[in-house]
């Protein structure tokens, strides 16, 4: 279908930022991958992850034809056999009995569907998505505030504002385009402020002028204190509050007197800074609060939207320029969602299920049989169904809930007893995979077609620039498939993407008349080459008017009953406390270079080189208490299960925290699934689980050897009581260790190759061994064991299976485990895209390259997709003040 060498403009697949892409197709089938530059979410620029989208679109693993049961099947026995079976069920269990779980990361086309077939053909509400960890709190906090969920604000705002305020938000990493053109306005406007609210130390604090560490799930008491700060000082906007809002007093009452001193004892922040911060608030107009995953996942998340939006409110800072809260959303279609409904507690268009005229239009809309009366079971409780045998027939769509659910293990247990469960997946490498009766191959991105919403309302096309490879099929089609053969052809024969995108845009203007904020009225007759052509735009677009002003409620017109804005009360609610046998709080989250489960960006050693293994951050002072060296295992336990990973001991986070990334799956390591420990907490309005809380125990997992292999191939089995491994160029790498002394060898043995020249070198006395095999002067393997974690450079030794042959000098070397004095280590990778690591980065550094621009034209590190910016800025920090400290040191003595 695709000329070779034609350029698709198209969207990143990934954040929430929506970066478009330039994706480029060549005759020998690589496709290389450029940002846009007249896309207004990027200007030209991507980030780490968005550069290497061309390395990850191998067939490798993909799945490529519907199978039964484990068995290839034709799409018609498979789409029959899941209308029949949900059909089925409903007949004889009622439609309460089946239940789609879906993704913000399948398209609004897709999702349109699936929420059109649940709530109006099938009439139950048992829809609901991977949105319910992610963005739920900010839809029942800006529904309780707005009447409506409504992010008022745009990108521009963060570069328009003099005071940005940071919560709960890892945007260097997790945002980094978004992130990068903060940190160039901030270069514009020496007077801009950037202020970062996080229990740890991120890569973020980099543009920090001031980082309040506050104990986890504490913001409450901290914006609360300021909207009673704000109220005492008579800094509130009387105006704004008076004409466009409701409920002012309740809430300063709530939150009651703002005394600095308590605050501070509830949040563990010093005085000064907590002062510090509510003056900078007080006397910057132009202020924007940015918030995530910090705030939304949490037991007490929607309280904690509330309490930022209450200080919004009551200054009038909302929906002008450079003011406003902002929940930035986390997957590419997170917004798409929800305009379509797709949470259980929705209806499409941003309607509202409780609305009994809502539920009229969408059913008049639809013409459809029946619709949803009630809220459908939010994510959590809806595997809780499962388990217990309410749910008979499950379909889940683009997402991992055995890997990203929390109490992962239990929701394993839920599928293996559900009676029929569809999993929609591009990869076979997925841990949901095997708990699949019927598997429908999905097209992946690049070779599907539709909109994505991303964070500031701003809707652009995906396109396709490959074929579909085997049988696979899109999402929105495997739905409608179904959708018609369940008896509702009519309404779902949609010929392409173009068509459902119509009928949303429909239903977004029917009997709307400006009494609703998600309008997009004006596309709902685009043609299907003006679909293909469409142009990225942000909403509302009604279909009578000039594209208007696309902030909100600057001057009020709020979409709650009385059309004023809502305080709401809330109330400080001390985070659970941590028990004796689990006195740590877990905190999870996401690394620079990875995607959740790591499907597609696990691929690429360009991106898994960042961090090639699962790790805890433990802070220095616990681990001296227990006993944990740099390097070693640490298992991390709950109630609900248990991981491996590595100790990283570092003081970014507070003593009493741990933080493990939630990326690491089964695919990948040997136990690593961090979710098997998250509790299944949930915040009582959204049904949001509190993933960044849960106590656990931490202890040093003893372990007789440690090993560190480079392989040609993947192995098939690792036996080894901990392992994970990664891709590097022209093989992999892996970490293992073993309990028991005798297993190194014998793992050695199991991976080594057959046909090779093999040299080992062993200290019994010292408890190491090493072993290298050769083809010609090709390394083929190299092993590494010891009795304490093995200290080779990673960097180098994975650089040796790319080498052209080595010469006799360098395969000592291997041996020996040591890098040849010529080619000086490079240590830890810091910049991906010319795998530049933190050696390097001190050298120049000393040779008198002091800042981060000194380093680019030195080293090129940081200047192409500037993600690593921020990490350099803080080796710098770093080094610098090592070199003050060395000063004074020498000064003192
Ligand atoms: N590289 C990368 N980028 C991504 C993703 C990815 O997988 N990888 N995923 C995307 C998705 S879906 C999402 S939702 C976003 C998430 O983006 P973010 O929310 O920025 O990312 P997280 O790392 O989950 O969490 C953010 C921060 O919340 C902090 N935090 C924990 N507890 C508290 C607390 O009680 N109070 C406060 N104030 N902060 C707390 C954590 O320490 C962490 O630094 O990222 C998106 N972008
Ligand atoms: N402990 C902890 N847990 C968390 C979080 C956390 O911070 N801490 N964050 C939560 C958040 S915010 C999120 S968003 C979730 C993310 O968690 P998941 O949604 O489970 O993670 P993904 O790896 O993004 O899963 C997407 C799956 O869809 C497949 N896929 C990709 N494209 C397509 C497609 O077009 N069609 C189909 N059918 N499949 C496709 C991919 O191969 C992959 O297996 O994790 C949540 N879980
Ligand atoms: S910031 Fe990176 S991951 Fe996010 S959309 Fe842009 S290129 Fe993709
Ligand atoms: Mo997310």
């Amino acid at each position: 279908m695709t000329n070779n060498n034609k350029t698709t403009r198209t969207t990143c697949p990934y954040c929430g930022v929506g970066c478009g892409v330039l994706a480029t197709r060549h005759p020998d089938g690589t496709v290389s991958v450029a940002g846009d530059p007249d896309h207004p979410s990027n200007y030209g620029r991507l980030c780490s992850k968005g550069s290497a989208l061309g390395e990850t679109l191998s067939l490798e693993d993909r799945l490529l034809y519907p199978e039964i049961s484990g068995k290839r099947a034709t799409w018609n026995d498979a789409l029959d056999l899941v209308a029949r079976t949900f059909q089925e069920a409903v007949r004889d269990h009622g439609p309460e009995s089946v239940a789609f779980y879906v993704s913000g990361q399948i398209l609004t086309e897709d999702y349109y569907v699936a929420n059109k077939l649940m709530k109006g053909f099938i009439g139950s509400a048992n829809i609901d998505t991977n949105s319910r960890l992610c963005m739920a709190s900010s839809v029942a906090g800006h529904r309780r505030a707005f009447g409506s969920d409504t992010v008022p604000g745009t990108y521009e705002d963060l570069e328009l504002a003099d005071l940005v305020v940071l919560v709960g938000s890892n945007l260097a990493w997790c945002h980094p385009v978004l992130f990068q053109r903060l940190e160039a306005a901030k270069a514009a406007n020496p007077a801009m402020r950037v202020v970062v609210i996080d229990p740890r130390k991120t890569a973020t604090c980099a543009i920090a002028d001031l980082h309040l560490q506050l104990k986890p799930d504490t913001d409450v008491a901290l914006f609360n204190g300021l909207l009673s700060f704000l109220a005492e000082a008579d800094l509130v906007n009387d105006g704004y509050v008076k004409r466009f809002t409701e409920g002012f007093a309740a809430a300063v009452k709530a939150a009651g007197p703002c005394e600095i001193g308590q605050i501070a004892e509830t949040t563990g922040l010093k005085r000064q800074d907590i002062a510090l911060f509510y003056e900078m608030v007080a006397r910057t107009e132009k202020t924007v609060t940015v918030y995530s995953q910090g705030v939304n996942q949490s037991v007490v998340g929607t309280d904690k939207v509330n309490a930022i939006v209450n200080t919004h409110l009551a200054t009038g800072r909302i929906g002008k320029p450079g003011m406003g809260p902002f929940s930035v959303t986390g997957q590419p279609n997170a917004m798409g969602g929800r305009e379509v409904g797709g949470l259980a507690n929705m209806l499409a268009s941003h309607m509202v299920l409780e609305n009994a005229e809502h539920r009229r239009i969408v059913q008049d809309f639809w013409k459809s049989p029946a619709i949803a009366e009630k809220p459908g079971l939010k994510t959590v409780e809806l595997f809780n169904a499962v388990r217990d045998g309410r749910i008979k027939a499950l379909w889940i769509m683009a997402t991992s809930p055995v890997d990203s659910l929390p109490d992962a293990d239990g929701v394993a247990e839920a599928l293996k007893a559900c009676p029929f469960v569809v999993v929609s997946e591009v990869t076979r490498a997925a841990d949901t995979v095997p708990y699949a009766n019927v598997l429908l191959p999905a097209a992946a991105w690049g070779e599907k077609d539709g909109t994505v919403t991303n964070s500031e309302r701003r809707i652009s096309r995906q396109r396709a620039f490959l074929d579909l490879p085997g049988d696979v099929r899109p999402d929105w089609w495997q739905l409608s498939e179904v959708g018609s053969r369940m008896g509702y052809a009519e309404a779902f024969s949609y010929p392409g993407p173009a068509a459902i995108f119509r009928e949303h845009a429909g239903l977004s203007g029917y009997r709307n008349e400006g009494s609703r904020d998600f309008d997009i009225g004006a596309y709902e007759d685009v043609a299907d080459a003006g679909f293909d052509a469409l142009e990225p735009f942000q909403w509302p677009q009604p279909a009578d008017t000039q594209a208007a002003e696309t902030r909100f409620f600057a001057e009020g017109g709020f979409y709650t009953e009385t059309g004023q804005g809502q305080f709401v009360p809330v109330v400080f609610k001390a985070p659970r406390q941590t028990e004796r046998r689990y006195p740590f709080v877990l905190n999870t989250g996401r690394i620079r270079d990875q995607w959740h489960t790591m499907t597609r960006t696990g691929k690429t050693p360009r991106l898994t080189a960042h961090f090639a293994e699962p790790f805890a951050e433990i802070h220095p002072l616990d681990a001296k208490r227990l006993k944990i060296a740099p390097a070693d295992l640490v298992k991390v336990q709950s109630p609900h299960g248990s991981v491996l990973v590595r100790a990283l001991i570092t003081d970014r986070g507070g003593e009493g925290q741990v933080f493990v990334p939630m990326h690491w799956t089964d695919q990948l390591a040997f136990n690593a699934r961090v979710d098997a420990v998250v509790a299944p907490a949930t915040d009582p309005h959204s049904g949001q689980p509190g993933s960044k809380f849960t106590p656990v125990a931490v202890t040093k997992a003893p372990m007789a050897w440690f090993g560190f292999a480079v392989l040609r191939q993947r192995p098939a089995k690792i036996a080894a009581d901990y392992w994970a491994l990664a891709p590097v160029p022209g093989g992999y790498r892996l970490e293992c260790a073993g309990r028991n002394e005798a297993d190194f060898a014998e793992l050695a043995t199991s991976l080594g190759l057959a046909d090779c020249e093999t040299v080992e070198i062993s200290d019994v006395a010292g408890g190491w061994f090493r072993q290298a095999q050769w083809k010609e002067d090709h390394l083929q393997t190299a092993f590494y064991f010891s009795a304490s974690p093995v200290e080779v450079s990673r960097q180098w030794a994975c650089s040796l299976l790319s080498e052209d042959a080595l010469a006799p000098r360098d395969r000592a070397s291997v041996l020996a485990g040591r890098v040849p004095a010529d080619r000086p280590d490079p240590g830890a990778l810091v910049c991906s895209c010319f795998q530049v690591g933190c050696n390097q980065i001190a050298e120049a550094a000393r040779c008198g390259a002091e800042s981060v621009n000194a380093i680019g034209e030195t080293l090129k590190a940081g200047t192409n997709c500037g993600s690593c910016r921020s990490e350099i800025q803080t080796l710098l920090d770093d080094i610098a003040k090592e070199s003050l400290d060395d000063a004074n040191i020498a000064k003192a003595s």
